[in-house]
């Protein structure tokens, strides 16, 4: 929800340094075709902002779903930052509450603050961030209800059940989906962009419309970081502090499997 103006298939995004970064390589790499085009920079009234392809435009009631990648969706920096500074959030601490007053310990409940990596933690584990590589954000549905109570959704029935409402079962649709991934997982393996950068908080947004046209797009490179000189990561294989992994394709292949079972049922 960070998307300020859109305008003439464009749309303005808060601009980032790394987000910007990432875009200008993605757009020379075997993935272009997995990114919305990217126009540079643009200052207006003060602020800069990202000019980013619409990749809403041309479609007729759009239905979107947006899955956050990854089997961790904070920086190893954040455990660096909890250790040596620890600053408590009482915003954080709040949205916990709200979700599950029973989560803060008593310690946490007193401070009235939590770090950024503890609430991140919880939000990994409490959804299938860290058991199957990604989770469900959020849904908008064609008559533009936003569905967001997915923090819990942690099951492969669960989470079946969110792309069969998503996709109203349609078979055509799931289909589309699946052969989408399969080619990002192809482009994937080719992409030097992939090879070299760490990838956390980053989403594919699949959508599709009333046409029957579906598609899947990575978006939000924010906090996706180039990997040290010399150093390429696997993005399959389990985290352990250090290794910078993020489980990108752990993620990518719960998908394709789930997609495969909703098609089945
Ligand atoms: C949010 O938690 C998301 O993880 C944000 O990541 C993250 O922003 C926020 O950290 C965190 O509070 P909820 O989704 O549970 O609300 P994203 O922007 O990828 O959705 P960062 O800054 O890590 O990108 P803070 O520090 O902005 O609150
Ligand atoms: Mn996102």
């Amino acid at each position: 929800g960070n998307f300020q103006l859109s305008e003439g298939g464009e749309v303005l995004k808060r601009w980032s340094e790394p987000e910007g970064a990432c875009l200008t390589l993605l757009m020379s790499d075997a993935l272009r075709d997995f990114v919305p085009r990217y126009y540079g920079p643009l200052s207006r009234h003060g602020n800069i902002y990202l000019r980013l392809e619409d990749l809403l435009s041309g479609l007729s009631n759009p239905v979107i779903m947006d899955c956050k990648m990854g089997i961790r969706s904070y920086l190893e920096e954040e455990i660096a930052k909890a250790r040596t500074c620890p600053s408590l959030r009482s915003d954080l601490y709040q949205k916990m509450v709200k979700a599950d007053p029973s989560v803060p310990v008593e310690e946490e409940h007193a401070q009235g603050g939590v770090t950024k990596l503890r609430y991140m933690q919880w939000r990994d584990t409490v959804s299938s961030t860290t058991t199957m590589g990604f989770r469900i954000e959020g849904i908008m549905l064609e008559n533009g209800t936003v569905l967001r109570d997915f923090n819990k959704t942690q099951s492969l029935a669960q989470l079946i059940d969110a792309f069969l409402t998503f996709t109203k079962s349609k078979l055509h649709i799931l289909r589309a989906y699946q052969s989408r991934l399969q080619a990002l997982r192809e482009a994937l393996r080719d992409s030097e962009f992939f090879r070299t950068h760490e990838m956390i908080g980053s989403s594919l947004l699949f959508v599709h419309d009333s046409s029957g046209k579906a598609n899947v797009w990575m978006i939000d490179f924010g906090k996706t970081t180039p990997t040290p000189e010399g150093v390429r990561l696997q993005h399959d294989v389990p985290w352990a502090e250090g290794n910078r992994e993020d489980g990108y394709l752990i993620g990518l292949t719960s998908l394709i499997r789930l997609l495969a079972e909703a098609i089945r049922q």
